[in-house]
Protein backbone atom coordinates (compact mmCIF):
# COMPACT_ATOMS: atom_id res chain seq x y z
CA UNK A 1 0.00 0.00 0.00
CA UNK A 2 1.34 3.42 -0.96
CA UNK A 3 2.17 6.10 1.80
CA UNK A 4 -0.79 7.76 0.13
CA UNK A 5 -3.33 5.33 0.56
CA UNK A 6 -3.66 3.84 -3.00
CA UNK A 7 -2.80 0.46 -3.25
CA UNK A 8 0.41 -0.26 -5.12
CA UNK A 9 0.56 -2.75 -8.11
CA UNK A 10 2.57 -5.60 -7.75
CA UNK A 11 3.27 -8.56 -9.67
CA UNK A 12 1.38 -11.61 -9.00
CA UNK A 13 2.43 -13.58 -5.87
CA UNK A 14 3.08 -16.76 -5.77
CA UNK A 15 2.09 -17.48 -2.22
CA UNK A 16 0.04 -20.52 -1.63
CA UNK A 17 -2.64 -18.95 0.41
CA UNK A 18 -4.36 -22.12 0.54
CA UNK A 19 -1.65 -23.65 2.24
CA UNK A 20 -1.39 -21.49 5.04
CA UNK A 21 -4.76 -21.97 6.11
CA UNK A 22 -3.03 -25.32 7.58
CA UNK A 23 -1.17 -22.75 10.09
CA UNK A 24 -4.34 -21.84 11.90
CA UNK A 25 -5.74 -24.74 13.63
CA UNK A 26 -9.50 -23.17 14.42
CA UNK A 27 -10.67 -22.82 10.96
CA UNK A 28 -10.61 -26.73 10.48
CA UNK A 29 -14.23 -27.23 12.11
CA UNK A 30 -17.83 -27.19 11.31
CA UNK A 31 -19.87 -24.41 13.12
CA UNK A 32 -23.37 -25.81 13.20
CA UNK A 33 -23.18 -28.26 10.81
CA UNK A 34 -21.45 -26.28 7.82
CA UNK A 35 -17.30 -25.22 7.58
CA UNK A 36 -16.41 -22.77 9.21
CA UNK A 37 -16.11 -19.72 6.81
CA UNK A 38 -14.37 -16.85 9.08
CA UNK A 39 -15.41 -13.26 8.19
CA UNK A 40 -14.98 -11.39 11.52
CA UNK A 41 -11.18 -10.44 11.32
CA UNK A 42 -11.45 -7.01 11.37
CA UNK A 43 -12.93 -7.92 15.38
CA UNK A 44 -9.99 -10.28 15.43
CA UNK A 45 -8.20 -12.44 13.61
CA UNK A 46 -7.03 -15.93 14.23
CA UNK A 47 -3.73 -17.34 15.29
CA UNK A 48 -1.54 -19.32 13.99
CA UNK A 49 0.03 -22.40 15.08
CA UNK A 50 3.32 -20.72 15.45
CA UNK A 51 1.80 -17.95 17.50
CA UNK A 52 0.16 -20.76 20.06
CA UNK A 53 3.45 -22.51 19.85
CA UNK A 54 5.29 -19.36 21.19
CA UNK A 55 3.03 -19.08 24.21
CA UNK A 56 3.09 -22.52 25.41
CA UNK A 57 7.12 -22.92 25.26
CA UNK A 58 6.99 -19.28 27.40
CA UNK A 59 5.02 -20.86 30.00
CA UNK A 60 6.78 -24.47 29.77
CA UNK A 61 10.11 -22.94 30.35
CA UNK A 62 10.72 -19.58 30.77
CA UNK A 63 7.93 -17.91 32.49
CA UNK A 64 9.13 -15.62 35.45
CA UNK A 65 8.20 -11.74 35.88
CA UNK A 66 10.18 -9.29 34.46
CA UNK A 67 12.90 -6.64 35.17
CA UNK A 68 12.64 -8.09 39.06
CA UNK A 69 14.98 -11.04 39.54
CA UNK A 70 18.29 -11.98 38.86
CA UNK A 71 17.70 -15.51 38.72
CA UNK A 72 17.81 -17.50 34.78
CA UNK A 73 13.62 -17.81 34.16
CA UNK A 74 13.44 -13.86 34.98
CA UNK A 75 16.90 -12.82 32.94
CA UNK A 76 14.80 -14.88 29.71
CA UNK A 77 11.51 -13.47 30.16
CA UNK A 78 13.03 -9.74 30.43
CA UNK A 79 14.95 -10.88 27.10
CA UNK A 80 11.99 -11.94 25.45
CA UNK A 81 10.03 -8.76 26.64
CA UNK A 82 12.45 -6.83 25.84
CA UNK A 83 13.06 -8.77 22.39
CA UNK A 84 9.57 -8.14 21.46
CA UNK A 85 9.55 -4.62 21.70
CA UNK A 86 12.94 -4.28 19.49
CA UNK A 87 10.39 -6.27 17.23
CA UNK A 88 7.66 -4.35 16.94
CA UNK A 89 9.73 -1.01 16.83
CA UNK A 90 11.75 -2.39 13.72
CA UNK A 91 7.86 -3.54 12.11
CA UNK A 92 6.74 -0.05 12.25
CA UNK A 93 10.12 1.35 11.67
CA UNK A 94 10.78 2.83 15.06
CA UNK A 95 14.13 5.12 15.26
CA UNK A 96 14.66 3.20 18.74
CA UNK A 97 12.39 0.91 20.90
CA UNK A 98 12.06 3.27 23.85
CA UNK A 99 9.60 4.72 21.45
CA UNK A 100 7.33 1.59 21.70
CA UNK A 101 5.03 1.44 25.02
CA UNK A 102 3.53 -1.87 25.31
CA UNK A 103 -0.32 -1.59 26.39
CA UNK A 104 -3.55 -3.63 26.34
CA UNK A 105 -4.54 -2.81 22.86
CA UNK A 106 -5.33 0.00 20.55
CA UNK A 107 -7.98 1.55 23.02
CA UNK A 108 -5.78 1.66 26.00
CA UNK A 109 -3.12 3.59 23.57
CA UNK A 110 -5.01 6.39 22.76
CA UNK A 111 -6.83 6.44 26.11
CA UNK A 112 -3.12 7.04 27.18
CA UNK A 113 -1.99 9.83 24.72
CA UNK A 114 -5.29 11.51 25.69
CA UNK A 115 -4.81 11.23 29.37
CA UNK A 116 -1.61 11.62 29.99
CA UNK A 117 0.29 13.85 26.77
CA UNK A 118 -3.28 15.47 26.37
CA UNK A 119 -4.16 16.28 30.02
CA UNK A 120 -0.50 18.25 29.79
CA UNK A 121 -0.62 19.74 26.49
CA UNK A 122 -4.53 20.29 25.57
CA UNK A 123 -5.52 23.47 26.97
CA UNK A 124 -9.31 25.69 27.06
CA UNK A 125 -10.51 26.72 23.84
CA UNK A 126 -7.51 24.03 21.62
CA UNK A 127 -9.06 22.29 18.81
CA UNK A 128 -8.88 18.26 18.72
CA UNK A 129 -9.26 17.36 15.18
CA UNK A 130 -11.13 13.86 14.36
CA UNK A 131 -12.70 12.38 11.24
CA UNK A 132 -16.41 11.19 10.77
CA UNK A 133 -15.21 7.61 10.11
CA UNK A 134 -13.57 7.19 13.72
CA UNK A 135 -13.76 4.39 16.48
CA UNK A 136 -15.37 4.85 19.41
CA UNK A 137 -11.83 4.28 21.04
CA UNK A 138 -10.51 7.31 18.83
CA UNK A 139 -13.82 9.83 19.94
CA UNK A 140 -14.65 8.96 23.41
CA UNK A 141 -11.00 9.39 24.94
CA UNK A 142 -10.90 13.12 23.38
CA UNK A 143 -14.37 13.47 24.44
CA UNK A 144 -13.18 13.06 27.73
CA UNK A 145 -10.03 15.16 27.88
CA UNK A 146 -11.81 17.91 26.05
CA UNK A 147 -14.15 18.11 28.64
CA UNK A 148 -11.49 18.18 31.33
CA UNK A 149 -9.64 20.86 30.08
CA UNK A 150 -12.45 22.57 28.15
CA UNK A 151 -11.35 21.87 24.52
CA UNK A 152 -13.20 21.55 21.47
CA UNK A 153 -13.82 18.50 18.82
CA UNK A 154 -14.48 18.67 15.55
CA UNK A 155 -14.73 16.15 12.93
CA UNK A 156 -13.20 16.29 9.24
CA UNK A 157 -16.52 15.07 7.37
CA UNK A 158 -17.01 11.63 5.39
CA UNK A 159 -18.50 11.74 1.73
CA UNK A 160 -21.08 9.19 2.31
CA UNK A 161 -21.55 8.05 -1.19
CA UNK A 162 -17.81 7.81 -1.79
CA UNK A 163 -16.97 6.58 1.59
CA UNK A 164 -13.82 8.40 1.83
CA UNK A 165 -12.93 11.68 3.89
CA UNK A 166 -13.09 15.07 2.01
CA UNK A 167 -10.26 16.35 2.22
CA UNK A 168 -10.84 19.03 -0.54
CA UNK A 169 -12.17 20.41 3.04
CA UNK A 170 -9.00 19.81 4.84
CA UNK A 171 -7.93 23.28 5.40
CA UNK A 172 -11.19 24.37 6.66
CA UNK A 173 -11.07 22.27 9.51
CA UNK A 174 -7.18 22.07 10.32
CA UNK A 175 -6.62 25.43 11.51
CA UNK A 176 -4.03 26.72 13.72
CA UNK A 177 -5.76 26.34 16.72
CA UNK A 178 -6.38 22.41 15.81
CA UNK A 179 -3.52 21.23 18.72
CA UNK A 180 -4.30 17.17 17.70
CA UNK A 181 -5.45 15.51 15.00
CA UNK A 182 -6.04 11.94 15.22
CA UNK A 183 -7.16 9.34 12.40
CA UNK A 184 -8.10 6.35 11.50
CA UNK A 185 -5.92 4.64 8.63
CA UNK A 186 -8.46 2.05 8.01
CA UNK A 187 -12.13 2.61 8.39
CA UNK A 188 -13.24 -0.81 10.09
CA UNK A 189 -16.44 -0.31 8.65
CA UNK A 190 -15.90 1.38 5.25
CA UNK A 191 -12.58 -0.15 4.33
CA UNK A 192 -11.31 3.40 4.15
CA UNK A 193 -7.80 3.51 3.69
CA UNK A 194 -6.69 7.27 4.65
CA UNK A 195 -4.04 9.04 3.32
CA UNK A 196 -2.65 8.99 6.70
CA UNK A 197 1.35 10.46 5.68
CA UNK A 198 -0.50 13.38 3.32
CA UNK A 199 -3.06 14.13 6.56
CA UNK A 200 0.30 14.36 8.88
CA UNK A 201 2.11 16.37 6.77
CA UNK A 202 -0.56 19.02 6.39
CA UNK A 203 -1.11 18.53 10.56
CA UNK A 204 2.64 19.74 10.83
CA UNK A 205 2.56 22.66 8.80
CA UNK A 206 -0.20 24.28 11.22
CA UNK A 207 1.44 22.59 14.32
CA UNK A 208 -0.89 20.00 14.92
CA UNK A 209 0.21 16.71 17.13
CA UNK A 210 -0.91 13.75 14.97
CA UNK A 211 -1.71 10.16 16.52
CA UNK A 212 -2.73 7.19 13.52
CA UNK A 213 -4.83 4.63 14.64
CA UNK A 214 -3.58 1.59 13.25
CA UNK A 215 -6.02 -1.12 14.61
CA UNK A 216 -6.95 -1.97 11.40
CA UNK A 217 -3.57 -1.38 9.33
CA UNK A 218 -0.75 -3.01 11.13
CA UNK A 219 -0.94 -6.59 10.40
CA UNK A 220 -2.13 -5.52 6.73
CA UNK A 221 0.29 -3.58 4.96
CA UNK A 222 3.64 -1.96 5.71
CA UNK A 223 3.99 0.55 8.53
CA UNK A 224 6.71 2.96 8.39
CA UNK A 225 5.99 5.36 11.16
CA UNK A 226 8.82 7.68 10.06
CA UNK A 227 7.75 7.84 6.20
CA UNK A 228 3.57 8.75 8.16
CA UNK A 229 5.61 10.75 10.16
CA UNK A 230 3.04 10.80 12.97
CA UNK A 231 3.81 11.40 16.57
CA UNK A 232 2.04 8.75 17.90
CA UNK A 233 0.52 5.38 16.35
CA UNK A 234 -1.90 2.58 18.00
CA UNK A 235 -2.60 -0.83 16.94
CA UNK A 236 -3.92 -4.29 18.21
CA UNK A 237 -1.85 -7.60 18.70
CA UNK A 238 -4.99 -9.72 18.12
CA UNK A 239 -6.06 -8.18 15.08
CA UNK A 240 -2.83 -9.15 13.83
CA UNK A 241 -2.65 -12.69 14.55
CA UNK A 242 -1.39 -12.44 17.91
CA UNK A 243 -2.85 -12.81 21.42
CA UNK A 244 -5.38 -10.56 23.20
CA UNK A 245 -4.77 -7.84 25.93
CA UNK A 246 -1.35 -7.16 23.92
CA UNK A 247 -0.74 -4.03 22.00
CA UNK A 248 1.86 -0.85 21.32
CA UNK A 249 1.61 2.89 20.84
CA UNK A 250 4.46 4.37 19.25
CA UNK A 251 5.65 7.60 20.17
CA UNK A 252 8.25 9.86 19.07
CA UNK A 253 10.73 9.94 21.86
CA UNK A 254 10.70 13.73 22.38
CA UNK A 255 6.94 13.36 22.89
CA UNK A 256 7.01 10.18 25.00
CA UNK A 257 9.55 12.38 27.00
CA UNK A 258 7.54 15.09 27.33
CA UNK A 259 4.28 13.12 28.47
CA UNK A 260 3.74 12.47 32.35
CA UNK A 261 3.33 9.06 33.26
CA UNK A 262 -0.40 7.62 32.61
CA UNK A 263 -0.71 5.09 35.56
CA UNK A 264 1.69 4.44 38.93
CA UNK A 265 2.71 1.67 40.47
CA UNK A 266 5.83 -0.59 40.03
CA UNK A 267 8.45 -0.75 37.22
CA UNK A 268 7.37 2.72 36.41
CA UNK A 269 9.21 4.66 38.78
CA UNK A 270 13.39 5.52 38.93
CA UNK A 271 12.97 6.87 43.09
CA UNK A 272 9.84 6.62 45.76
CA UNK A 273 9.64 8.54 48.96
CA UNK A 274 6.35 8.65 51.07
CA UNK A 275 6.02 11.94 49.53
CA UNK A 276 6.97 11.45 46.14
CA UNK A 277 8.35 9.96 43.51
CA UNK A 278 10.61 9.83 39.93
CA UNK A 279 10.04 8.41 36.81
CA UNK A 280 11.78 5.90 35.29
CA UNK A 281 12.78 6.69 32.22
CA UNK A 282 11.14 6.01 28.64
CA UNK A 283 8.98 3.32 27.73
CA UNK A 284 9.23 2.16 31.38
CA UNK A 285 7.34 5.29 32.49
CA UNK A 286 4.14 4.03 31.19
CA UNK A 287 4.43 0.83 32.08
CA UNK A 288 3.29 0.37 35.31
CA UNK A 289 2.99 -3.24 37.05
CA UNK A 290 3.31 -7.14 35.48
CA UNK A 291 2.81 -6.13 31.82
CA UNK A 292 1.39 -8.63 29.64
CA UNK A 293 4.93 -10.70 28.77
CA UNK A 294 3.50 -13.88 27.00
CA UNK A 295 1.35 -11.29 25.05
CA UNK A 296 4.26 -9.11 24.01
CA UNK A 297 6.43 -12.71 22.95
CA UNK A 298 3.01 -14.05 21.22
CA UNK A 299 2.97 -10.21 19.67
CA UNK A 300 6.98 -11.38 18.55
CA UNK A 301 5.97 -14.39 17.04
CA UNK A 302 3.16 -13.01 15.45
CA UNK A 303 5.10 -9.97 13.64
CA UNK A 304 7.32 -12.81 12.68
CA UNK A 305 4.93 -14.63 10.91
CA UNK A 306 3.22 -11.67 9.15
CA UNK A 307 6.92 -10.78 7.46
CA UNK A 308 7.42 -14.18 6.61
CA UNK A 309 4.51 -14.01 4.12
CA UNK A 310 5.07 -10.13 3.29
CA UNK A 311 3.00 -7.42 4.53
CA UNK A 312 3.18 -6.12 0.65
CA UNK A 313 1.74 -9.42 -0.01
CA UNK A 314 -1.39 -9.28 2.64
CA UNK A 315 -2.18 -5.81 1.85
CA UNK A 316 -2.36 -7.08 -1.86
CA UNK A 317 -4.15 -10.53 -0.99
CA UNK A 318 -6.70 -8.38 0.82
CA UNK A 319 -7.24 -5.78 -1.68
CA UNK A 320 -7.76 -8.10 -4.13
CA UNK A 321 -10.56 -10.38 -2.27
CA UNK A 322 -12.19 -7.17 -0.62
CA UNK A 323 -12.59 -6.10 -4.28
CA UNK A 324 -14.23 -9.64 -5.77
CA UNK A 325 -16.78 -9.88 -2.65
CA UNK A 326 -17.70 -5.90 -3.34
CA UNK A 327 -18.11 -7.35 -6.87
CA UNK A 328 -20.09 -10.16 -6.71
CA UNK A 329 -21.90 -8.62 -3.57
CA UNK A 330 -22.76 -5.58 -6.13
CA UNK A 331 -24.20 -8.13 -8.37
CA UNK A 332 -27.05 -8.96 -5.99
CA UNK A 333 -30.15 -6.97 -6.40
CA UNK A 334 -31.41 -4.98 -2.77
CA UNK A 335 -27.85 -5.12 -1.26
CA UNK A 336 -26.65 -1.91 -0.07
CA UNK A 337 -22.51 -1.33 0.11
CA UNK A 338 -21.10 1.02 1.91
CA UNK A 339 -17.26 2.61 1.57
CA UNK A 340 -15.41 3.69 -1.64
CA UNK A 341 -15.80 1.27 -4.85
CA UNK A 342 -12.25 1.09 -5.48
CA UNK A 343 -8.92 0.91 -3.64
CA UNK A 344 -10.72 -0.75 -0.40
CA UNK A 345 -8.84 -2.39 2.06
CA UNK A 346 -9.98 -6.11 3.15
CA UNK A 347 -13.52 -5.14 5.18
CA UNK A 348 -16.97 -5.23 3.21
CA UNK A 349 -19.93 -3.47 5.20
CA UNK A 350 -23.34 -3.79 3.37
CA UNK A 351 -27.38 -4.49 4.10
CA UNK A 352 -29.75 -6.04 2.19
CA UNK A 353 -33.47 -4.62 1.60
CA UNK A 354 -35.94 -5.37 4.67
CA UNK A 355 -33.46 -7.74 6.35
CA UNK A 356 -32.31 -6.71 9.48
CA UNK A 357 -27.87 -6.56 9.74
CA UNK A 358 -28.60 -8.78 13.07
CA UNK A 359 -30.60 -11.20 10.97
CA UNK A 360 -28.95 -11.47 8.30
CA UNK A 361 -25.38 -12.23 10.43
CA UNK A 362 -27.71 -14.33 13.11
CA UNK A 363 -29.09 -16.82 9.84
CA UNK A 364 -25.37 -16.88 8.51
CA UNK A 365 -23.89 -18.02 11.36
CA UNK A 366 -26.14 -20.75 11.41
CA UNK A 367 -24.57 -21.49 7.82
CA UNK A 368 -21.06 -21.48 9.37
CA UNK A 369 -20.58 -17.53 7.77
CA UNK A 370 -19.40 -15.72 10.65
CA UNK A 371 -19.83 -12.07 9.70
CA UNK A 372 -20.39 -8.89 11.86
CA UNK A 373 -23.64 -7.29 12.31
CA UNK A 374 -24.00 -3.99 14.37
CA UNK A 375 -22.81 -0.14 14.42
CA UNK A 376 -19.16 -1.58 14.77
CA UNK A 377 -18.37 1.02 17.45
CA UNK A 378 -18.87 3.42 14.69
CA UNK A 379 -22.58 5.01 16.21
CA UNK A 380 -21.51 8.48 14.65
CA UNK A 381 -20.61 7.36 11.77
CA UNK A 382 -23.50 5.17 11.08
CA UNK A 383 -25.79 8.01 12.06
CA UNK A 384 -24.01 10.20 9.20
CA UNK A 385 -24.89 6.97 7.28
CA UNK A 386 -28.18 7.39 7.89
CA UNK A 387 -28.27 3.66 9.42
CA UNK A 388 -28.24 1.61 12.49
CA UNK A 389 -25.85 -1.00 11.90
CA UNK A 390 -24.64 -2.99 9.06
CA UNK A 391 -23.66 -6.17 8.22
CA UNK A 392 -19.57 -6.90 7.43
CA UNK A 393 -17.75 -9.10 6.14
CA UNK A 394 -13.97 -8.73 7.07
CA UNK A 395 -11.00 -10.20 5.31
CA UNK A 396 -7.66 -11.78 6.17
CA UNK A 397 -4.97 -13.33 4.08
CA UNK A 398 -6.50 -16.87 5.20
CA UNK A 399 -9.99 -15.92 3.45
CA UNK A 400 -10.60 -17.53 0.29
CA UNK A 401 -12.30 -16.54 -3.43
CA UNK A 402 -14.34 -19.82 -2.28
CA UNK A 403 -15.39 -18.32 0.98
CA UNK A 404 -16.69 -15.28 -0.75
CA UNK A 405 -18.25 -17.48 -3.12
CA UNK A 406 -20.11 -19.11 0.06
CA UNK A 407 -21.13 -15.42 1.73
CA UNK A 408 -23.00 -14.36 -1.61
CA UNK A 409 -24.74 -18.17 -1.47
CA UNK A 410 -25.95 -17.83 1.94
CA UNK A 411 -27.05 -14.20 1.45
CA UNK A 412 -28.83 -15.66 -1.60
CA UNK A 413 -30.49 -17.95 0.95
CA UNK A 414 -30.98 -15.03 3.38
CA UNK A 415 -32.71 -12.79 0.83
CA UNK A 416 -34.90 -15.88 -0.29
CA UNK A 417 -36.12 -16.70 3.70
CA UNK A 418 -36.97 -13.04 4.32
CA UNK A 419 -38.50 -12.86 0.97
CA UNK A 420 -36.64 -9.90 -0.54
CA UNK A 421 -34.81 -9.31 -3.76
CA UNK A 422 -32.45 -12.15 -5.27
N1 LIG B 1 -12.61 -2.68 16.09
C1 LIG B 1 -14.23 -4.17 15.06
O1 LIG B 1 -14.94 -5.20 15.04
P1 LIG B 1 -9.11 -2.73 20.50
O2 LIG B 1 -10.47 -3.18 20.96
O3 LIG B 1 -8.47 -1.76 21.46
O4 LIG B 1 -8.21 -3.86 20.12
O5 LIG B 1 -9.33 -1.93 19.11
C2 LIG B 1 -10.20 -0.84 19.08
C3 LIG B 1 -10.31 -0.31 17.69
C4 LIG B 1 -9.77 0.92 17.40
N2 LIG B 1 -9.80 1.42 16.16
C5 LIG B 1 -10.33 0.75 15.13
C6 LIG B 1 -10.30 1.34 13.76
C7 LIG B 1 -10.90 -0.51 15.35
O6 LIG B 1 -11.44 -1.17 14.33
C8 LIG B 1 -10.91 -1.05 16.66
C9 LIG B 1 -11.57 -2.35 16.96
C10 LIG B 1 -13.31 -3.96 16.23
O7 LIG B 1 -14.28 -3.33 14.16
C11 LIG B 1 -14.02 -4.11 17.54
S1 LIG B 1 -15.27 -2.89 17.77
Amino acid sequence: MNTDGSIAERPKNTIDWQALRHDFPILHQEVNGHPLVYLDNAATSQKPRRVIDALCHYYENDNANVHRGVHELSNRASAAYEGARNRAAQFVNARSADEIVFTRGTTEAINLVAQAWGTQHIKAGDKILLTEMEHHSNIVPWQLLAARVGAELVYLPVICDQGQLDLSRLDEWLTSDVKLFAMTHISNTLGTVNPVAELCARARKVGAVTLVDGAQSAGHCLIDVQEIGCDFLAFSGHKMCGPTGIGVLYGRLERLEATPPYQGGGDMISTVEFQSSTWNKVPHKFEAGTPHISGAIGLHAAMDYLDAIGRENIAQHDHELAAYAYGELAQLKGIRLFGPHIGRAGVVSFLAADVHAHDLVTVADQRGVALRGGHHCNQPLMKKLGVESTARASFYFYNTRSEVDRLVEVLKEIQKFFGGNS
